[in-house]
């Protein structure tokens, strides 16, 4: 791929709602369009605007004609100002059609002049999406980074007068270096009225969403089956979203609020309310709010239409075949909901992937049209002309209290289908001759007390330059300013002695709350529930002691801050093809300044757990010829590209299903080869700049 070939691709993603023919990249570029490539908008005009638009460049690139223009009628649904659902099926529908026209572009030059004719003609939040996934997928573009998400658009990520704030900044002082940073406010969306606006730091945290909206891009729900047919995703789509439920229990747990409670019922008010205040660039509005105490109702809309009792009628027909222990294809053969596979059947058939399921027709779209529902409850008729709020949007759904009370529900029935399994046994726990002596979690200073970690409020920056539309032309960066939480990065330390000849071990590493907000002592069943994984990764055990040492920072579930709002533009990226794969794939990942939970000023206490399990019952064999690995950081909650999940037990392992023994203390006695330490969580609560 030539750098030109790279530029081009790179700039589609900048600002995403200006026509394809104003400069970008600072201004120093302009892609050169065929004539036939304007809108009839420009048509007449496309001499004056790609002259205007072309005068102190400093690079044009040309675009080739198009071999044969695409009919995009099968978008025609979505104007260019809708919102852009990902929930929805008729936009899962389009959005698959994109893509597959993306994919089917013959060759990378070709493939740049598909995605710059269709860009103005379609809905920009679909096209970015349908290109982002393009991108991931088509062989000749494995080099190209993908923009993040809150950088292509930032009005779905923060408050929006700190982009006002910006574009003015950006319009006053042309020097970028002396450009204040605009502050994006903290806890802006309620006051302290509302008891769910405690956990507001991690429902609006600009790399909580971001992530979620990756994982969505990783794994759509469908289009094309070579895309949606990967590895395990139905059974990812479960664990993932779990992981965030246990992350939010316990992280409500620090802030003296109860767990959430599953929405199981969809006829009931919904008590939490939700006034999002941002606004969407695509029709410059406002997200829809829902005040407190909303009644659901049925959808019937031009855009969407679901009626409360389908849902119900899916629901119970998964819960009865759970119960029973088979799903029914759609030719009415029965498939076992085994240990092994149950899950990643159930993952598909309730996320739904149209493309996966066993069987749509009859187990329907449940947990998908939850999310229509619930979006829609403040003009579910479209008598009043709004749109979806933010639970109908991947970008923003983690946003809303009520989007935990859904996946709740939702995860609730898995755990139900786990819950029916036997308890492991000791074959499947133990490790012969594996025994874990020492586990230790400490500050990287050399007085730190072990097992203590420390959480407090950081301010970083990002700069959102590329997403800002119409702003002025030489805009270059403009950096926002936010606070989030963050914690002290550590080491862990584990003695284990290997009694036996040289092995190999998966060492998994878990952190559960101990009580639950009132105190109360949580039992081994509900502490599984609730346990966080923290790290996974293989280890070489030697014969007689070994220490395993082991950074935070190294975490297979979460991904660096650098790569969550990593700098955009060629200056920023890295060289070799390698580091780019990562730095594109790698969007995907839990943010690693959310790795701990906030705990308390006082401290909180929480068990630390080990096990290091047989790595010859884990390891995976990846098909031969699979490229390198693109991205090994965050493989516990994002899999690895191109490649098999690469843990053979099932996710969560051991905590996804009963255990034998009635207490953790119990558990750990009764297995050597696993290791439990009481563990202090200190939250600051002070802000500290960025260094
Ligand atoms: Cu990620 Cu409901 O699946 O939001």
């Amino acid at each position: 791929m030539t750098n030109t070939d790279l530029k081009a691709l790179e700039l589609l993603f900048q600002r995403p709602l200006e026509p394809v023919f104003t400069t970008r990249d600072q201004g120093k570029t302009v892609l050169e369009l065929p004539d036939s490539f304007y809108t009839d908008r420009y048509r007449n005009d496309a001499d004056d605007v790609s002259n205007r638009f072309s005068q102190n460049v400093e690079l044009k690139i040309p675009i080739q004609e198009l071999a044969r223009k695409p009919n995009l009628d099968f978008a025609k649904k979505l104007t260019l100002k809708n919102q852009f659902s990902l929930f929805n099926s008729n936009h899962q529908e389009i959005a698959g059609k994109l893509i597959q026209l993306f994919l089917d572009a013959p060759n990378l030059k070709q493939f740049v002049s598909l995605a710059a004719f269709t860009k103005d003609r379609l809905n920009p939040v679909l096209f970015q999406y349908a290109y982002a996934v393009a991108i991931a997928h088509r062989e000749d573009t494995r080099e190209v980074p993908i923009t993040n998400i809150s950088q292509v658009f930032p009005g779905n990520f923060v408050e929006p007068s700190a982009l006002k704030d910006a574009r003015q900044e950006a319009s006053v002082i042309a020097d970028t270096g002396n450009r204040v940073h605009v502050d994006i406010p903290r806890n802006y969306t309620a006051s302290d009225r509302e008891d769910e606006q405690r956990l507001a730091y991690f429902r609006e945290d600009i790399g909580v969403n971001s992530h979620h909206w990756h994982w969505h891009l990783v794994y759509p729900a469908s289009g094309p089956v070579a895309v949606v047919n990967k590895d395990r995703r139905g059974e990812l789509f479960y664990y993932m979203h779990h992981q965030i439920l246990a992350r939010y229990n316990t992280e409500r747990f620090c802030n003296n609020l109860k767990r959430v409670q599953p929405l199981s019922n969809l006829r009931g008010e919904i008590p939490e309310g939700y006034f999002p205040k941002i606004l969407s660039s695509v029709n410059n509005r406002t997200y829809p709010s829902r005040i407190s105490n909303q009644l659901l109702r049925d959808v019937d809309r031009p855009d969407a239409s679901i009626e409360i009792a389908e849902v119900e009628r899916w629901r119970d027909r998964v819960l009865a075949s759970i119960d029973q222990g088979f799903v029914e294809n759609s030719s009415g053969q029965r498939i076992p909901l085994d240990e092994v596979t149950g899950i990643d059947i159930l993952g598909n058939l309730i996320e739904a992937s149209s493309t996966l399921s066993v069987n749509s027709q009859y187990y329907g779209n449940l947990h998908n049209q939850g999310h229509t529902i619930i979006s829609f409850a403040h003009d579910p008729d479209f008598r009043h002309l709004e749109e979806f709020g933010v639970m109908g949007d991947v970008t923003t759904a983690m946003r809303d209290p009520v989007f935990y009370r859904w996946h709740t529900f939702v995860d609730n029935i898995f755990n139900k289908f786990k819950t029916l399994l036997s308890p492991y046994n000791a074959s499947q726990l133990g490790f012969d001759g594996i025994s874990v002596d020492y586990i230790e979690a400490k500050l990287g200073a050399s007085n730190a007390q072990a097992n203590t970690l420390l959480t407090y409020w950081q301010k970083s920056s990002a700069d959102l330059a590329a997403g800002l539309d119409f702003g002025p032309s030489a805009d270059g960066n403009i950096f926002a300013s936010f606070t989030h939480l963050q914690n002290a990065p550590f080491t862990y330390t584990f003695n284990v002695t290997n009694n036996g000849a040289k092995r190999t071990g998966t060492c998994r590493i878990f952190i559960c709350p101990k009580v639950d907000e009132r105190n109360q002592p949580l039992r081994l069943e509900e502490q599984r529930l609730l346990a966080i994984e923290m790290d996974k990764f293989t280890c070489e055990l030697l014969p007689g002691e070994n220490t395993i040492r082991r950074e935070s920072s190294d975490s297979s579930v979460a991904i660096p801050f650098e790569r969550s709002f990593r700098p955009i533009g060629a200056a920023y990226q890295p060289k070799g093809a390698d580091e780019l794969a990562r730095f594109r794939f790698c969007g995907c990942g839990w943010p690693q300044h959310l790795l701990l939970p906030k705990g308390k000023p006082q401290g909180m206490l929480f068990d630390l757990f080990v096990m290091i399990s047989d790595y010859s019952q884990d390891a995976v064999q990846q098909p031969t010829n699979t490229p390198n690995d693109a991205c090994s950081t965050a493989y516990s909650f994002c899999g690895l590209k191109d490649k098999l999940y690469p843990d053979k037990r099932t996710m969560g392992f051991p905590f996804d299903r009963r255990l034998p023994n009635p207490s953790l203390a119990e558990l750990t006695g009764a297995f050597s080869n696993m290791a439990k330490t009481d563990l202090k969580i200190v939250f600051s609560d002070r802000v500290v700049d960025k260094a």
